[in-house]
């Protein structure tokens, strides 16, 4: 695959296994958000401009995805993060002291008024360091990067879940709990 289309690729799974399973005919498992590798791969080659899809292409995207999308084990596979479908159940974890959360400028006064929202997705999304923080929020404009203290969101009530490859997610964060970097 060349990097355009493993790219294409890579945008139709994360359609499927983040936001409209249903549009592919596929059902995905309610606890996890996962589904065998062999649906996903059927789901795929049903549409003509995909028919040609072999599971290595898969396997290639997800072992090249730079945020690390996808999860597969056990000839399952799924999104590790960013769905606004279903709500896929992680187990609560200990998150360090300080995590990051990568938004734009446009978005902060309200962000430091009512504190972070999942808004479209499942959940809030927060990093350990601050390079997936920032790829997240130069999306949108002018990057900023706010720190969140974990110790304070706790005492206010948040649950942390590890999605891995650093990524922690929560239903939200109040603004007394976050700083701007
Ligand atoms: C902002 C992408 C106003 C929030 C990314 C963000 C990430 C508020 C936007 C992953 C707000 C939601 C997730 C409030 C939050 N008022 N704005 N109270 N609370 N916001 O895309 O974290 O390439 O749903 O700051 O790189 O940007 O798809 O979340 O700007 O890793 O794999 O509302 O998705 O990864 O935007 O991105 P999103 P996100 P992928």
């Amino acid at each position: 695959l060349n990097q355009a289309v493993e790219k294409s690729l890579s945008k139709m799974m994360t359609k499927l296994l983040r936001h409209a399973p249903e549009d592919f005919g596929v059902v995905l498992d309610p606890a996890d958000g996962s589904c065998p590798v062999a649906t996903l791969l059927e789901a795929i080659q049903a549409q003509p401009r995909w028919a040609w899809v072999k599971q290595e292409d898969i396997e290639q995207v997800v072992r090249n995805s730079d945020k690390q999308r996808f999860e597969m084990e056990g000839g399952r596979i799924r999104a590790r993060y960013g769905h606004s479908h279903d709500k896929v159940q992680y187990a609560p974890g200990e998150p360090p002291a300080v995590l990051y959360h990568g938004t734009n400028r446009k978005a902060l006064a309200s962000i430091l008024k009512e504190g972070l929202h999942p808004m479209s997705r499942q959940y809030v999304h927060l990093s350990e360091g601050t390079h997936f923080a920032t790829l997240a929020g130069s999306r949108r404009g002018e990057l900023v990067i706010l720190e969140v203290d974990t110790v304070s969101a706790k005492q206010q009530g948040v649950t942390f879940y590890y999605a891995g490859n650093e990524v922690w997610l929560a239903e939200g964060v109040p603004p007394i709990s976050l700083s701007v970097v």
